[in-house]
């Protein structure tokens, strides 16, 4: 009997609707998404109204929290809807202006945690359609622009948090007593999901967000709803429950240090908020934006970056100029973004970073090294290098040098005095067979050393301990007595090295501020220093990506002759309030 149950309620959930023609593999799933890269990320809703501020007081952080932070009543927060009148929306300026930067998929809030749904809905009726004076349903008219222009619509949905319903949680200033909140995901969420994915032609992705206290059960439930009406639709990271989805996304704003496997994304901004503020200018710049879509492709993630229209439905004039710059850069070098895989690498070098194609490898090089440039430890045979902006393919002159005793490769391109792009120049290196690399790390052509946080070993004692790195640094949890990080490396050419410490600007969640004064032993051939790191009292902002390299010099290391070395850092006197100790790298630089 439980069976026969079980197969009708199986039966029902996989009843075929219109897009639900056959189980999907998640490769064919997430062809078009690996393809993609590069996505806009759309958070528009009635918080663009207060645009930050709310009864002549301005709330610093991101806009879309506003009726939380302002603790505003729903009674209150509801009467936005009598005043949203977005005349000035037209789809086609939104899907131009990610087309127009060479973004492939737009994904945007249909229903952000504050529970007011910009599509129309039987489920509730605080919706766009029946509580605006707008009276219009914008998703509709995005998703049938996206269709014509072929752009996949992807809808980002707040499934756990609900700030305007009895039973959605994290309302706890209307409703701080007990809540039931399966009977919000059945009576609301279940429904919309549905609309969702009913009215509006194929959906890319449903984008969940801060799953909070959701069950297994209940996501699963969630996940099998998607699958049942739209198989090909993919299912971003955030759902919870512990229920696997199909891709990672990283924290907001959170770029890896290095080489991730698998399948993931960073939501990102484009100034400190995601929702429309009008006092946030604090915009990235196209360049720095150029080079971390570039090396998140060569990490291999794709990124989704934000604008926030205004409560009158355009995209604020800076994002737009903008993006239109990132896709200046995109109309010359996209091939060496779509389609492509990470770099065979597990690190960035100090020049930039590298992603891959078969037979080919892209370096996107930031920083211009002028005539002679090195690649290290790339083993395979170069056939061919030119630069991707060059039409006729013109070739650079290079040579492979191989040494035996260290078992390392190297390859010297002659470049070009200037670079051919301020931002991001690409140079191509079309190899035999599938990229293979050295893994050990050896000295480079300038004779330099360097240590990355990320190839260091942490151990507590003989046990292994975890590291924790972001493309800001990172390092082990400094505050265990006993953790100390260590590198195994080859020295071709002895002599005497400075040893040069580099961390960045402040600490973590937990000490906003640098305290710096940290003691870092660092002991190497039978040598020892102690070295105070510099204090840098600036503020740590976790939305921002730009970051400022602090060198410390920890005096000087002599090897007396070639070999394998190993070096050691210990922290010394790290206490709670002395933990901003944000490590990137040591650097061993030849003393000429
Ligand atoms: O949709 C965007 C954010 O609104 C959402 N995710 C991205 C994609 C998001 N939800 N929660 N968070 C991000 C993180 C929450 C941060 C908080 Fe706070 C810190 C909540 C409370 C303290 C920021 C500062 C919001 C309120 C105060």
């Amino acid at each position: 009997m439980k069976k026969i149950i079980i197969l009708i309620a199986l039966l029902n959930a996989f009843t075929p609707m219109i897009f639900a023609q056959k189980n999907i593999a998640q490769d064919e799933r997430m062809e078009w998404w690996r393809d993609a890269r590069f996505g806009m990320f759309i958070h528009w809703g009635l918080y663009a109204i207060p645009a930050g501020e709310w009864e002549g007081k301005e709330y610093p952080q991101i806009g879309e929290w506003i009726m939380k932070n302002a603790r505003i009543p729903v009674a209150e927060y509801e009467k936005l809807a009598q005043q949203f009148n977005p005349v000035k929306f037209n789809a086609h300026d939104f899907v131009m202006t990610a087309k127009n930067a060479g973004m492939k998929y737009i994904t945007i809030t249909s229903k952000h945690h504050d529970g007011f749904a910009m599509f129309k809905s039987e489920a509730s009726k605080y919706n766009i359609v029946d509580a605006t004076p707008y009276g219009k349903d914008v998703i509709k008219a995005l998703a049938d622009e996206c269709h014509k222009q072929e752009l996949k619509l992807c809808f980002y949905y707040s499934q756990s948090r609900d700030w305007h319903e009895p039973n959605g949680l994290d309302n706890d200033w209307d409703f701080p007593k007990e809540r039931d909140f399966q009977k919000y995901l059945d009576e609301k969420v279940k429904p919309q999901l549905t609309e969702l994915l009913t009215n509006y032609g194929l959906v890319g992705m449903i984008w969940f967000d801060t799953p909070m206290t959701i069950s297994e059960e209940q996501a699963q439930s969630l996940k099998n709803l998607v699958r049942s009406l739209q198989p090909a639709c993919i299912i971003s990271g955030r759902l919870g429950g512990g229920v696997e989805t199909d891709y990672k996304s990283t924290g907001d704003n959170v770029i890896p240090a290095e080489t991730v496997s698998g399948d993931w994304e960073v939501p990102a901004t484009l100034n400190n908020t995601w929702g429309f503020k009008k006092n946030d200018h604090n915009w990235k710049s196209p360049e720095a934006l150029t080079r971390l879509l570039f090396d998140i492709a060569a990490k291999g993630g794709n990124y989704l970056l934000n604008v926030g229209p205004t409560a009158e439905g355009v995209i604020p004039q800076a994002s737009v100029d903008i993006l239109a710059k990132v896709g200046k850069w995109m109309k010359t070098n996209s091939e060496c973004i779509y389609g492509t895989k990470a770099s065979p690498y597990k690190m960035e070098f100090k020049w930039g970073n590298i992603t891959q194609k078969p037979g080919k490898l892209y370096l996107g090089i930031f920083n211009w090294p002028g005539s002679d440039f090195y690649l290290e430890g790339l083993k395979n045979k170069v056939k061919k290098v030119y630069l991707l902006s060059d039409k006729q393919q013109k070739v650079l002159p290079f040579k492979e040098y191989y040494n035996s005793d260290t078992d390392h490769h190297r390859l010297k391109i002659d470049l070009p005095e200037e670079a051919p792009d301020k931002v991001v120049s690409v140079v191509v290196i079309e190899i035999e067979g599938s990229a293979s690399v050295e893994t050990s790390i050896c000295q480079q052509a300038d004779k330099t050393i360097l240590l990355s946080g990320i190839l260091g070993e942490a151990r507590k004692g003989n046990q292994p301990a975890e590291l924790n790195f972001t493309a800001r640094g990172g390092g082990a949890n400094w505050l265990d007595t006993g953790i100390n990080l260590t590198w195994n490396f080859k020295v071709e050419n002895a002599g005497t090295f400075k040893v040069d410490l580099v961390t960045t600007e402040t600490g973590s969640h937990g000490s906003p501020v640098w305290q710096g004064g940290q003691i870092i032993k660092i002991s190497c051939a039978g040598q020892q220093s102690e070295t105070i790191v510099t204090d840098d009292s600036r503020e740590y902002n976790p939305r921002s990506q730009y970051w400022k390299l602090i060198h410390t010099s920890a005096g000087k290391i002599k090897f007396e002759e070639p070999g394998t070395y190993q070096l050691s850092l210990v922290p010394e006197n790290f206490t709670e309030n002395k933990i901003g100790f944000t490590f990137k790298e040591i650097n061993l630089i030849p003393v000429r």
